[in-house]
Order: structure tokens, then C-alpha cells, then sequence
């Protein structure tokens, strides 16, 4: 039995971990850094224990202050959340070592996900397709050249300890690799400490698809359908939806049915997400990582199937088995979430934390609004720029996209700048509109400031 959760987080996630629990009667305690007296995670939550200054090494990525926190306040669980610790295996190991039950996988599964390079060829060899490429990691140019010319160029460079970017790098041509080479491996380095490079075949004209995985204790595994992440800035998605507009009934079941072999083959329990690239050229997909925590777009999943994937989170950390109606389970409508960041579109999406003065957020019929902010709160400078997600479900993709208009309309955050004008010009957009997204999308994106501001 779980009675008391500690939400090792902060912002939007952690107030909706709270929501959850409270929803299920279980009480909650959250931490905070100094700079997160007057959040409404600390407000909301039953307790509250302050773990540390402001810098998240010193407060929420502060694994004994955490552990003590849950100590003293006796808590059953802890739930990370998305980023700080939550795919950290040794912070999972840890909670299980003194007895708190880790809201997320075994700490054996987060470390075999987070070695992309062995995650790929574990995915494999459970005959998942992934994308052509080195078997493993390269140990050196010369390696990574004789694995280049095999594949063909282009091709990219992964770092092994990376997902979402950092280290990355396509390579057109030998010439080229070298350089590159040294530059990823030296990115890698210095982000995760690990300069380990993987090298695989660079598709063009991509779509990032991921599939929502559920597995319990009792060996079950079901997907929730797919969600479409093609609209990223630098490798931060800027705008998901589910279900995705390039895949039909019958590729989501081919798709949905790899996620949940690969899955299995890992005995993998809770949440969890398998990222696909697909290819709109040939329509074939391929693994490209596994992500072993809830994640920011969980809710597009939630609007299309109608279910609380917190709760069943918990549910499953608690050893309750999915319930089996779940596997078959229609998505219904179309869904899309936008991030609303304090940044500038029109400043190269600088940062732009400070005083909020004034906060009105959007509702009717098929709008959701998952935020952490108020009116007169201070966004801290010391975390990431998500402030908000505005979260719209209709019948179909272009009702979705209308209802996001009109939502982005109601919309209203006066301090900081945000990306609503971004977001509003792309709901405007003619190809955007038409499903015709990929990889490229924003790099060839113009947004002009001012027009829809
Ligand atoms: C790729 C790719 C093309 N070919 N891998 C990986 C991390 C993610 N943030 C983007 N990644 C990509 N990996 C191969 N072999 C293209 C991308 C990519 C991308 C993919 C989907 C949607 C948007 C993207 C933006 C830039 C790069």
C-alpha cells in the first residue's frame, strides 16, 4: 500500500503528481529549493521539506537531502517526475535501498535504456528495426569511418550517454567526419562525462514518433497509441499531437506491437516511451531510444484515450495489475499539446524568467491547461523555461488545431516573453495545418515577430 508520496520534482509536473495522488487519497510531500518558497507544488502538497539553494545540484538532483526528506516524513514512495533524477539509476537504486518504492522502472532497466548504443542493439535483437548503423559503439575515427563507408553517407553521430541532441552530428561526407567526430565526442564529454560515440544512417525528412508503453508487475504490457513530436527547436519539442497524421490503423498496430516486443524483451514496468524515426519516404520505422519515465506529452495520450496515466502510474508502482480492457483501448479524436516557454521567439528563444504580472489562461469545451504559474509568480532563472502546457482536444486534427487558435487567443501572460507568438503563427501555417511536418520543420519555419503578437 502506498500512503504517502514525495514528489522529487518541481513546476507543472510536480503539481500534477499531486493532483494524482490526491485523486487516489494518497498524501504528498514536496520539496523545493529556496527559490521555490512560494510555488504552488509547495502550496498544494500535504508537507513540504526545503532541500537546498537554488542550483539544482545543491536541491532537486541532491539525492541524500531527498532521501532524508522522504526519512523524516515517513513517505511509502518517491516519484521523480521528468529530468532531474528521474532516469538516474543509481537515485533509483538508492530509493529501493532504503526502502522507498522508486515510482519508475528497476534500476537495472533505467541503466540498459540510458546506453543508447546497447539499447539499440538490445532492440534488436529483439527484432525491433532500427535504423542502419554501427553495431554498438565506435571506438575511434578510423572504426567510425569503416562503419560510414559501409553505410553510405550521410550519416549521423550519436552519443551513447546522450538522447536529444547533445553530441549529435550528420556527417555528409569523409571529410567531414573527422572533425565532426572530434567535436561530438567532445560535446558528449563534457554533458554526460562520456564521449562514447554511436554512428548510424542520417534519414532525411524524418518524423519523431514515440509510443506510450505501460508494463505491470505481473508481466503485462500494452501501448497507448502513438505521439507525434516533429516539431522540435534544437531538439526541444515545441508541439506534440496524438495520433500522429502520417500513421493509419494498420501501421499504428504494426508499430504499437515493436514498442511492446521490445518492451517485453526487457521485462520492462510502469510508463515508459519508445521513440521511433519514420520515414515518410518509404513509411518504414525504426528504434531510435527508450525513455523509462513519464513525459512532458503524456497528456495529448491522456485527451485521446481518456485515461490518467499518473494514477496508473502509481497504480502499477503499488503492484496493481493493467486493467485488461486497457489493451484494447480506441484512441478518440485528435490531441495537441503546446509548450509555452518563458523565451523570446523574437531573441533566438533567450530566456525570459522574472516577475509574472499578469496570468490568464484559456477554457471551454476540450481545453487543458497544466501550468504552475500565477499571477505575481517569479519564474526563477535556475530551471528550464517550460512555464505552461496548453493542451487542446476536438474531434478531429484540423477542430484540434482551430480550438488551439482560438485558445492561444484567450491566452494571456504579461512580464515575460513567451512562445504563444510562435505558436500562433504556426497553427497558421498552411503546411502545418496539412500534417506535412518532419525534422526540418522549424529550421525552415518563418516566423516573423510582431504579426501575431
Ligand atoms: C536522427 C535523424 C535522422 N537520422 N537520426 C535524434 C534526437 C532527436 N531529438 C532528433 N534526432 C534525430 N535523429 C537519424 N539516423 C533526425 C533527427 C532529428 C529529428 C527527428 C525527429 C524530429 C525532429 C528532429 C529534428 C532534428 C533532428
Amino acid at each position: 500500500m502506498i500512503k504517502k508520496i514525495l514528489i522529487a520534482n518541481r513546476g507543472e509536473i510536480a503539481l500534477r503528481v499531486i493532483r494524482a495522488c490526491h485523486e487516489l487519497g494518497i498524501s504528498t510531500v514536496a520539496v523545493y529549493s529556496t527559490a521555490d518558497e512560494f510555488s504552488l507544488h509547495v502550496r498544494f502538497a500535504n508537507e513540504a521539506v526545503c532541500i537546498g539553494p537554488p542550483q539544482s545540484q545543491a536541491s532537486y538532483l541532491n539525492i541524500p537531502q531527498i532521501i532524508s526528506a522522504a526519512a523524516v516524513t515517513n513517505s511509502d514512495a518517491i516519484h521523480p517526475g521528468y529530468g532531474f533524477l528521474a532516469e538516474n539509476a543509481e537515485f533509483a537504486q538508492i530509493c529501493s535501498d532504503n526502502n522507498f518504492i522508486f515510482i519508475g522502472p528497476d534500476a537495472e532497466i533505467i541503466r540498459a535504456m540510458g546506453e543508447k548504443a546497447t539499447a539499440k542493439t538490445t532492440m534488436a535483437t529483439a527484432g525491433v528495426p532500427v535504423i542502419p548503423g554501427s553495431d554498438g559503439v565506435v571506438a575511434d575515427v578510423q572504426t567510425a569511418g569503416t562503419a560510414a563507408d559501409e553505410i553510405g553517407y550521410p550519416v549521423m553521430l550519436k552519443a551513447t550517454a546522450g538522447g536529444g541532441g547533445k553530441g549529435m552530428r550528420i556527417v555528409r561526407s569523409e571529410e567531414e567526419l573527422e572533425k565532426a567526430f572530434a567535436m561530438a565526442s567532445a560535446e558528449a564529454e563534457k554533458a554526460f562525462n562520456n564521449g562514447a560515440l554511436y554512428l548510424e544512417k542520417y534519414i532525411d525528412n524524418s518524423r519523431h514518433i514515440e509510443f506510450q508503453i505501460f508494463g505491470d508487475q505481473h508481466g503485462n504490457i500494452i501501448h497507448f497509441g502513438e505521439r507525434e513530436c516533429s516539431i522540435q527547436r534544437r531538439h526541444q519539442k515545441l508541439i506534440e499531437e496524438s495520433p500522429s497524421p502520417a500513421i493509419d490503423d494498420d501501421l499504428r498496430e504494426r508499430m504499437g506491437e515493436m514498442a511492446v516486443r521490445g518492451a517485453k524483451s526487457i521485462n520492462y514496468v510502469g510508463a515508459g516511451t519508445v521513440e521511433f524515426l519514420f520515414d515518410d519516404a518509404t513509411r518504414k520505422f525504426y528504434f531510435m531510444e527508450m525513455n523509462t519515465r513519464i513525459q512532458v506529452e503524456h497528456p495529448v495520450t491522456e485527451m485521446v484515450i481518456g485515461k490518467d496515466l499518473l494514477k496508473m502510474q502509481i497504480k502499477v508502482a503499488a503492484g496493481e495489475k493493467i486493467p485488461a480492457h486497457l489493451a484494447s483501448i480506441k484512441p478518440r479524436g485528435h490531441a495537441l499539446e503546446c509548450r509555452i516557454n518563458a523565451e523570446d521567439p523574437a531573441n533566438n528563444f533567450a530566456p525570459s524568467p522574472g516577475r509574472v504580472k499578469s496570468f490568464h489562461v484559456p477554457g471551454g469545451n476540450g481545453v487543458r491547461v497544466d501550468t504552475h504559474v500565477y499571477s505575481g509568480y517569479e519564474i526563477p532563472r535556475y530551471y528550464d523555461s517550460l512555464i505552461a502546457k496548453l493542451i487542446v482536444h476536438g474531434d478531429d486534427r484540423l477542430t484540434a488545431i482551430n480550438r488551439m487558435q482560438r485558445a492561444l487567443e484567450e491566452t494571456i501572460i504579461e512580464g515575460p516573453h513567451t512562445t504563444i507568438p510562435f505558436h500562433r503563427a504556426i497553427m497558421k501555417d498552411h503546411r502545418f495545418r496539412e500534417g506535412a511536418i518532419h525534422t526540418n520543420f522549424i529550421e525552415s519555419f518563418e516566423y516573423s515577430p510582431g504579426e501575431t503578437s
